[in-house]
């Protein structure tokens, strides 16, 4: 059904270009379009060539104005679906029959970078979702962070001034490691728990396939009987949460700008569609008050371990948008949408967010009428007594207000036994300040509870991003004035960026150190287990042993592994036992687009050709970013040559031997690829021995 309603919608809005030909806006036929009209063959332009005018005239007014913040992204259309009726906590109509689909679109983006920058800065990711409800629109508009970097809404200027690229020469592009950040973050300290999930790996997702999503603020349910609870929404990937490492993620921006984006789509195209699970955080109203932090902080988060996160459905995205402007750049978020069931709390970041959201679409997309575009239009009907304006494109009959009675009396409000959006009737009082509440204004604990739950190597990652960013910083007194706010969430960690940075080691200052949570460590968020979509590279050459590469190809891919055999250049290569085609030119790629490697029997490898070259730097970075790296037969000797110190246990016969995730065995078979798959599922491989290059 929900497919159907999404079918009638493209067809409505499609072109179909091959259905005549060309022609202007106006329907008039063309039939040149490559020559202005001239007086003469050699003389001048003329005024009368309307094609000629309406065709510059419209691409002068191709680009609309770029999103202030998250300009670049990618989107894709699908489906949610609850497991069960919510009735208990929502009236909302999309969270109660598990036997319905809701159509939605989400939107994924980076924040700080104009439309045209890379997609593997360090940077939050935007993940918004518009849920297209049979009782109108929802939109959730969340980001993969579960804070957020300032506490009041009225901050928001100055923290994008800071943070977007210095408004004197617009550098840098796509990066937060500059002094204005810097300055505002060492001056305004709620930033530093955001700032901690921003330095962690959290910041450079492999995929937006792979990353959590948050709705950060605490909202409401609603049930049918008015009663209400907070609740917290959070997205978790069926895949797992991965990251990139902090050099590959550099090495990424040059090789594939698109790495993210093009992910997406590719994989919608396989049909490896993505899918994660909602889930919420549930707090009875009685409770507001019962935890150390005030819930109406959009700084905090409640930690798992002390309310559960409660699975109630999952989202499946299925569908590529057909055009990027019309879909993915002019979908149009706003908190305030929100559908019966669904209500907010007094977080002051959410209520000016509540106001920002339909203010920035009246400027971006040119009048009050984008509701109407195909991707922001809701599939429930909207009725009402808004007339006119910029775009208009419906067209209205009757009357236009309320009451009449000469339409009739429409449209009519609805009863009190109709499904309508009715606020929570909350009790409000109280003097009118420009204060910030008490309750808010612990900025060290969470961002501490944070830190002392990563693992070593989450640490280190951390204390090494901090020293990136902080080397970038030219004003000495940032550099500090940075230094003495990170002493309050753990001294350790103060002291190690400040000796990579060349700043004094500041005094211990001693917050206490929290319980972890376990449940903010990507070593408790590896997913599913499986290998699905992960990109495998097989290195060949004239002479490989091409039935080895076939059966790695069928076996890995069983396992739904994509396996690509990489060659010194395009076309056919011999092999020792038949041959194959390649998949890519190993020039065109790089180690960093893909998640593993295999050198095969006869492949690619240590000796003197450029192309050994390129495949030796392939592999050297595949162990440093801690990628499984598998070897058979002669490619063991390869491999060992390339990684002589590194590399010392390996398989002398068909039984595979693993070690770090570097698996080796003489020929290829079930127990190698399970050895591999095994390997591969890890992701990255952190405590090998370092190799130099
Ligand atoms: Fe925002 C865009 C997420 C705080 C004002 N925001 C935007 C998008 C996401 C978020 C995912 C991109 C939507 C899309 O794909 O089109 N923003 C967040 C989160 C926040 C947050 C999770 C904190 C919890 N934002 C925030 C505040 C304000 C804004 C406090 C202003 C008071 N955000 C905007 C905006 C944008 C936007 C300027 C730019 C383009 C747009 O809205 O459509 O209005």
């Amino acid at each position: 059904m929900a497919d159907e309603k999404q079918e009638q919608r493209r067809a409505h809005f499609a072109d179909d270009p091959a259905a005549g030909p060309l022609t202007t806006d106006q329907g008039v036929t063309v039939d040149h379009t490559d020559d202005s009209l001239q007086a003469g063959e050699r003389g001048p332009t003329l005024m009368e060539d309307f094609h000629f005018r309406e065709k510059l005239t419209r691409f002068d007014h191709e680009r609309i104005p770029e999103r202030v913040v998250h300009a670049r992204g990618a989107g894709a259309y699908g489906y949610f679906q609850p497991y069960e009726s919510c009735a208990e906590f929502t009236r909302a109509a999309f969270l109660q029959d598990p036997g319905v689909q809701t159509p939605v679109f989400v939107r994924f983006s980076t924040v700080q970078g104009p439309r045209g920058s890379a997609d593997t800065v360090r940077d939050v990711r935007g993940f918004a979702t518009k849920f297209y409800t049979s009782e109108g629109n929802y939109d959730l508009v969340g980001n993969n962070m579960p804070v957020f970097f300032i506490q009041d809404g009225i901050k928001f200027p100055d923290f994008v001034h800071a943070v977007k690229m210095e408004p004197h020469n617009e550098i840098p592009t796509g990066a937060s490691a500059h002094d204005t950040l810097w300055d505002f973050v060492s001056l305004q300290p709620e930033t530093l728990h955001m700032m901690m999930w921003l330095m962690s790996d959290r910041a450079i997702p492999r995929s937006y396939r792979m990353m959590q999503g948050f709705g950060v603020h605490t909202f409401r349910f609603v049930t049918a009987a008015g009663k209400g609870t907070f609740v917290k929404f959070h997205w978790k990937p069926k895949l797992g949460v991965h990251s990139l490492v902090w050099d590959e993620a550099q090495e990424t921006m040059g090789r594939d700008p698109d790495y993210n984006r093009r992910d997406l789509w590719d994989m919608i195209e396989a049909g490896e569609y993505p899918e994660y699970e909602l889930g919420v955080q549930l707090v009875p109203e009685e409770d507001e008050h019962s935890f150390d932090f005030d819930l109406l902080d959009a700084t905090k988060i409640i930690p798992e371990e002390l309310v559960p996160v409660r699975p109630i459905g999952r989202m499946v995205l299925n569908r590529n948008p057909d055009n990027f402007f019309a879909e993915t750049e002019q979908v149009a978020f706003h908190t305030a949408n929100v559908v019966p069931g669904i209500d907010f709390t007094n977080d002051p970041l959410l209520q000016a967010r509540n106001f920002s959201y339909l203010d920035t679409q009246l400027i971006r997309l040119g009048g009050p009428n984008f509701p109407q575009l195909p991707v922001n239009r809701p599939l429930a009907a909207v009725r009402n007594n808004q007339r006119d304006g910029y775009h208009q494109s419906r067209i209205h009959q009757g009357t236009s207000y309320s009451p009449n009675s000469l339409g009739g009396g429409c449209p009519a409000l609805a009863g009190a036994d109709e499904s309508a959006f009715r606020h929570l009737t909350e009790r409000v009082d109280g003097q009118k300040i420009r204060k910030r509440s008490p309750s808010f204004t612990d900025h060290y604990t969470q961002a501490a509870l944070f830190w002392h739950s990563m693992a070593d190597w989450e640490q280190q990652h951390i204390i090494d991003a901090f020293r990136f960013e902080l080397g970038k910083v030219n004003a000495k007194q940032v550099r500090e004035r940075t230094i003495g706010e990170l002493a309050h969430i753990d001294h350790s960690l103060a002291v190690k960026v400040a000796e990579g940075i060349g700043v004094p080691a500041p005094e211990s200052t001693g917050t206490p150190r929290p319980t972890p949570s376990p449940a903010l460590s990507f070593e408790n968020l590896k997913g599913d287990g499986s290998i699905r979509s992960r990109q495998i590279a097989v290195l060949v050459k004239d002479g490989v042993d091409a039935q080895q590469v076939s059966g790695l190809k069928q076996t890995l891919g069983e396992e739904g592994a994509f396996v690509e055999a990489l060659a010194p250049q395009d076309g056919e290569v011999s092999g020792a036992s038949g041959s194959l085609s390649a998949d890519r030119a190993l020039p065109t790629v790089a180690s960093v687009l893909y998640d593993a490697v295999v050198l095969p029997d006869g492949g690619l490898g240590a000796g003197d050709t450029a192309a050994d070259a390129a495949a030796r730097r392939f592999v050297l970075d595949a162990y440093r970013h801690g990628k499984p790296i598998g070897a058979l037969g002669s490619g063991i000797e390869v491999l060992k040559k390339l990684l002589p110190d590194q590399v010392r246990t390996v398989s002398g016969g068909a039984e595979p031997v693993s070690d770090q995730g570097v698996v080796t065995a003489a020929v290829n078979g079930d127990a190698f690829a399970r050895a591999f798959a095994e390997a591969t599922a890890a992701h990255r491989h952190r405590n090998r021995p370092p190799a130099r290059i």
